[in-house]
């Protein structure tokens, strides 16, 4: 028996395949082992978390090179999403059924679960034109690991504007913004996760714009035609 992946003492994260063979070299007809468990953090009965089932039966020639063509289809594996579990050193209990012995067996795998990965989030499409100026921007994001912590959101005036905080280090996703009739305001915002990873901030104009459009200006030509003057 043996486990191909993770490997001992690796970092792993997102979703970490756990593979490998097993066979019972007793065996004179087939593997010898008919089912493979995993196991999270502890013993089954033994304080671990039964994860799943692993597939079993995998074309593994490399196996049936070495002990003989009856034990070829002796591969497992499982995918085991790791962002369900804390960060840090975890231990994977793979356990194999013999069914010449009639009995499980088990075998040991220690992890280091990280969140290498930054988020990702934008704020949510505005309307080209606005003429209320006070509107409400929302934004979400997606994290692969620890998932999102806060988030900032900025906001450019002006094409030639720069760019200032609206909202650091929050975990709100919504917020009313206020203009000034006749401005260009663009917008964008990143995701920090728990583990601390950044998201960079968008290109250019950010993730979306708006302008407010003065809609007095029309309000005098329809007022004179209103009460018949030209
Ligand atoms: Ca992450
Ligand atoms: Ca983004």
């Amino acid at each position: 028996m043996f486990i191909d992946s993770p490997t001992e003492a690796a970092n792993v994260e997102g979703i970490v395949t756990v593979g490998g063979w097993a066979i019972d070299r007793a065996s004179t007809s087939d593997t010898g082992v008919s089912q493979v468990h995993i196991y999270l953090d502890g013993t089954a009965g033994g304080g671990g978390t039964g994860l799943g089932v692993a597939a079993y039966g995998g074309d593994r020639p490399d196996v049936a090179a070495v002990y003989g063509d009856r034990f070829r289809y002796s591969g497992y594996n499982y995918s085991w999403n790791s962002n369900t579990t804390s960060l840090g050193e975890h231990t994977l209990y793979v356990y194999v059924y013999s069914t010449i012995a009639a009995s499980w067996s088990h075998y040991q795998r220690q992890v280091n679960v990280v969140d290498t990965t930054a988020p990702t989030s934008a704020i949510s499409t505005l309307p080209e034109t606005m003429t209320n100026p006070t509107f409400t921007l929302t934004w979400s994001g997606n994290d692969n690991g620890t998932g999102i912590a806060t988030y900032d959101v900025q906001v450019r005036d002006g094409a030639d504007g720069t760019w200032q905080n609206l909202l650091v280090d929050t975990t709100k996703t919504t917020q009313k913004f206020t203009g000034q009739v006749d401005h260009t305001y663009y917008f964008r915002c990143r995701a920090t996760d728990l583990a601390g990873n950044v998201e960079i901030w968008p290109n250019d104009d950010g993730d979306t714009y708006t302008h407010i459009k003065g809609f007095q200006v029309f309000l005098p030509i329809v007022l004179l035609q209103g009460i018949g003057i030209k």
